[in-house]
């Protein structure tokens, strides 16, 4: 079976995460994906946080499935040719380089034109235009700078960082999302144009009810679904929220069976208004569901956290689980704490090919995330990273270059 991009090649000029989730998901999806690293040392995650000595860390090989690997010092004159046969061939150049690194190689949005006007040139960066755009970012500066950490964690504590990335993975998704726009762009113009996604932007986009809970406060004063109200004090931004729900249905983390020993015995539990009669008999407050105090969802917030304690005092007498179990016979939305272990030994995610056991040629088998977007006419199929510089010599044949040139160019340090 084809897939989706087959045909669109992609000169991968990413490194660690936010430009490799870009690049892998597009070779998921079919596209040839050449990613070029230095000789010798090659995308610095793959000697970080290594497990095993001298071989490529699960860091690397778990951000770079599906891709085939060439070395080249696009610094060296003769490197340059071989990085210029590259865009001449490829549709699109994608790059999570420092800001202005391109540039310095030599590579401008111009001359880049010059060599292929079809290219489309895909980047990350920290900050768009403006005070920070030359600025280098990691993952949890753009989780500080886009609004994520301002508004995570309790309200008695420090901000706080997630673990999810969505810095960097949640600004990839974002890029890809951008690259497949701008060539179905190109199918009408027959241009290349430029891409931006500044991580910044990705995670304030991600923070978006924080941006309407901000202008929601500035109105009114008070948040009633937060957990500072009625007793506590807002200020003039948006607090932290600890776990109550981003939404209009009142949600908490909850105790189960088990809390004591088990750091993630715990569900979390929405107190969706249209099965509150449920919710009020599963836990043995059926008196609840008609109390004028408790019956609507409006005289219900100031008493939510008398609610989710008596919800609680339920939910501690079963496991994750069982509470999962009966609360979903009644409709009831909650969703169990399911630790990194949980996950990694789920049948059904298995299945699906969400988690994927890869075979590696010097580190043996590992587990993956696969695909998370299932495309019914193009299956993924997930295969394991280059080893560095894997696919020098064969892509090189491909821009034309004989053994003997491609060796003239290995002693002379240019690929
Ligand atoms: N041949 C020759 N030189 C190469 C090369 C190659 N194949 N590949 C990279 N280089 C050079 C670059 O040209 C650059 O040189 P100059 O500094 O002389 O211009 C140099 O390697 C280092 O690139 P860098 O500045 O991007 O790398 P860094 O490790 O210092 O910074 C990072 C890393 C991530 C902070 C920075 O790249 C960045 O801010 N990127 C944009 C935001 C981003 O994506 N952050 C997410 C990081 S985690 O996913």
């Amino acid at each position: 079976m084809g897939k989706a991009l087959d045909g669109v090649r992609i000169l991968d000029f990413t490194h660690v995460q936010s430009g490799p989730t870009c690049t892998q998901l597009l070779a998921w999806f079919g596209a040839d994906v050449i990613k070029v690293e230095r000789a010798g040392a090659g995308d610095i995650t793959r000697e970080q946080l290594r497990d095993i000595p001298d071989v490529d860390s699960l860091y690397f090989t778990m951000l770079n499935h599906n891709k085939r690997s060439v070395t080249i010092d696009t610094k060296h004159p003769e490197g340059k040719q071989v990085l210029e046969a590259l865009i001449q061939k490829c549709d699109v150049l994608v790059e999570n380089f420092a800001p202005g690194a391109l540039d310095r190689m030599g590579f401008t949005w111009e001359r880049i034109q010059e060599l292929n006007p079809r290219m489309i040139v895909a980047s990350v960066k920290g900050f768009g235009p403006g005070p920070y755009e030359d600025c280098k970012v990691y993952e949890n500066v753009a989780q500080c700078a886009g609004g994520a950490a301002s508004t995570t964690g309790f309200d008695d504590g420090p901000p706080v960082v997630t673990g999810a990335q969505i810095g960097d993975s949640g600004t990839g998704l974002h890029l890809a999302l951008g690259i497949v726009t701008a060539l179905y762009q190109r199918t009408q113009t027959g241009r290349g144009q430029r891409v931006l996604a500044a991580m910044q932007d990705g995670v304030l986009n991600l923070c978006r009810v924080k941006l309407r809970d901000q202008q929601r406060l500035e109105r009114t004063g008070v948040m009633k679904e937060y957990p500072q109200y009625p007793n506590g004090k807002f200020g003039e931004a948006v607090p932290r929220a600890g776990n109550a729900s981003g939404g209009g249905q009142p949600g908490w983390i909850l105790k189960c069976k088990g809390w004591e020993t088990d750091p993630n015995a715990y569900i979390y539990f929405i107190t969706q208004a249209p099965v509150w009669a449920k919710i009020c008999n599963v836990i043995g407050k059926e008196e609840w569901a008609t109390d004028p105090d408790y019956a609507t969802p409006v005289a219900r917030l100031p008493r939510l956290k008398e609610i989710f304690a008596e919800i609680e005092r339920w939910t501690m007498t079963k496991t994750k689980f069982e509470a999962m179990q009966i609360l979903n016979k009644y409709d009831i939305p909650c969703g169990p704490i399911l630790s990194m272990k949980e996950i990694a030994e789920e049948p059904s995610l298995r299945k699906t090919g969400t988690i994927v056991e890869v075979d590696h040629p010097t580190r043996g088998k590992y587990l993956t995330v696969g695909n998370p977007i299932k495309l019914s006419d193009s299956p993924t199929e997930v295969k394991r990273s280059p080893l560095l510089g894997e696919h020098t010599d064969e892509v090189m044949a491909e821009l034309g270059y004989s053994p003997e040139q491609i060796s003239a160019l290995r002693t002379a340090g240019a690929i």
